[in-house]
């Protein structure tokens, strides 16, 4: 039998955002340090996507099950005229944006949407009281560049996970503020085989109103509320004794630690975190490690402390936006950015852990991906996880799963229709909309994914 033979198998997917044709640096994100660095940069979208593109070939050559999710439409239109912006075509309103308020035309054509991990939060059939994967839109309701992203994102998860009967793709949680959620960047799921009931680990990092007071940021906002998270979990129909919820360490917001992801990992029975991470860390693993015993299995924590490598420093390189990987004959690996490989500080610490056998890491294998790391979003940013059994895997779009023949596609339609640079003042280029729209009807007919985008479907005229 074939060891890399998973069909009979539960397994994690990991979905990766293809990054979009008007990927540029406009240091929108407030909190995300790297973003703010590189505001005004000159970006290289076609590098970009090849880049995204390598990092899941990566993946599946490791045996992984790796798919693919379709950009967003970029500049959105509908988002300036929303907000005022009017003329009597879109290159009109375009033009105007540009004159009068270009930072909102960056905020319409972000092409935020390539970071994946926060389209949604996931929770796999065994965690779920009706036996399907349930997913949750995020509403990104912290920064107006991404509150953009939603009725798109529900659209394009309804059509790749589209059999109903084995997972329900439910709305974004209302845009205010009380329910402000970034996805999956601020959850984990533990379990001792990805097929086994698990336990989900939601960090917020702010409280919702009339439930009490916590310590929270001073500097940088916290972008997800634990009635959010609660929210979710009620959505999920996930059983209690299988849901933990933690407070993000508010110093580690101020530092730039904008989600759980870029100061922790977790997989299977694994947690990788930063001493840091959380605000309580003893109560935090204490419930952890207590829920992970319910379900039967003991929590592996590997920590790295601030003597080792002090938080900045991780954030810097972003190293705990790894993603870490079940590999198909077992034991894991640490897909980290190339950003960490020149630090000694943190290479030691890795050669620590995949030396110690204690725990299952054996490998790390470092990802370039450079034009989106500039951005903040490093490798796990840029996947959404999915577990999927053998009957999920049939109500999956087949057109998005990653063969060699889809890389080969996308390669060559990467270098179609992709600029090989765009500077800000770029942004104001009506042809822009154009070639977006171009590539992306290109796209849904190389997925097989249906009409998915306003644009296609305003085309159709009714009679
Ligand atoms: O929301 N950056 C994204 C990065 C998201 C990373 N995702 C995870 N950690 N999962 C953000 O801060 C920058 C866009 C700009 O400045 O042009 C931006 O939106």
């Amino acid at each position: 039998m074939d060891p890399n033979d998973q069909s009979a198998a539960t397994v994690e997917a990991n979905f990766d955002s293809l990054v979009g044709p008007t990927h540029n640096y406009a240091g929108l994100a407030h909190g995300n340090l790297l973003s703010a660095e590189h505001a005004g940069l000159v970006a290289y979208p076609r590098q970009a996507a090849m880049q995204g593109l390598d990092k899941m070939r990566r993946l599946r050559s490791l045996g992984l099950t790796q798919g693919v999710l379709p950009p967003q439409v970029r500049p959105d239109v509908e988002f300036l005229r929303s907000v005022g912006v009017s003329g009597a075509d879109d290159a009109a309103v375009i033009a105007r944006a540009a004159r009068e308020t270009p930072r909102l035309l960056a905020s319409a054509a972000s092409s935020s949407s390539m970071w994946a991990a926060n389209a949604a939060t996931v929770s796999p059939a065994a965690d779920t009281s009706d036996g399907r994967v349930h997913l949750t839109t995020a509403n990104l309701v912290t920064n107006a560049h991404r509150a953009i992203e939603p009725p798109q994102t529900t659209r394009t998860l309804r059509a790749i996970f589209r059999d109903e009967s084995r997972f329900a793709v439910h709305d974004a949680l209302p845009a205010t503020p009380d329910y402000a959620d970034e996805g999956a960047a601020n959850h984990t799921r533990f379990a001792r085989e990805h097929g086994d009931a698990g336990v989900e680990l939601f960090v917020y990092g702010r409280l919702g109103p009339g439930e009490g007071s916590v310590a929270i940021p001073r500097r940088f906002p916290a972008r997800q509320t634990l009635e959010a998270s609660r929210a979710i979990a009620r959505l999920h129909g996930l059983d209690g004794k299988g849901v933990v919820y933690a407070q993000q360490h508010p110093e580690a917001i101020d530092a730039g630690v904008f989600h759980n992801d870029v100061i922790a990992v977790g997989n299977g029975p694994v947690l990788l975190a930063h001493e840091l991470a959380f605000a309580d860390r003893d109560d935090t693993l204490a419930s952890l490690g207590k829920a992970c015993e319910a379900r039967g299995f003991e929590l592996c924590h590997v920590e790295i402390g601030s003597a080792d490598v002090p938080l900045e420093l991780a954030i810097k390189r972003y190293l705990f936006n790894s993603q870490l990987v079940t590999l198909p004959r077992g034991g894991m690996a640490l897909i980290a950015p190339t950003d960490c490989q020149d630090e000694p500080r943190i290479v030691e610490a890795l050669d620590r852990i995949v030396a110690d056998a204690s725990n299952p890491i054996g490998a790390v294998h470092y990802v370039d991906v450079r034009q989106s790391m500039q951005n903040g979003g490093g490798p796990a940013c840029l996947r959404l996880r999915v577990v999927l059994g053998p009957q999920d895997r049939e109500g999956v779009a087949p057109g998005v799963i990653l063969t060699d023949d889809l890389g080969g596609k996308l390669e060559g339609w990467i270098e179609r229709h992709y600029r090989e640079q765009l500077n800000p003042a770029d942004l104001a280029d009506p042809k822009l909309l154009e070639e977006c729209r171009t590539a992306l009807d290109e796209l849904t007919g190389i997925l097989e994914i249906g009409s998915i985008y306003p644009f296609q479907r305003d085309a159709v005229t009714v009679w």
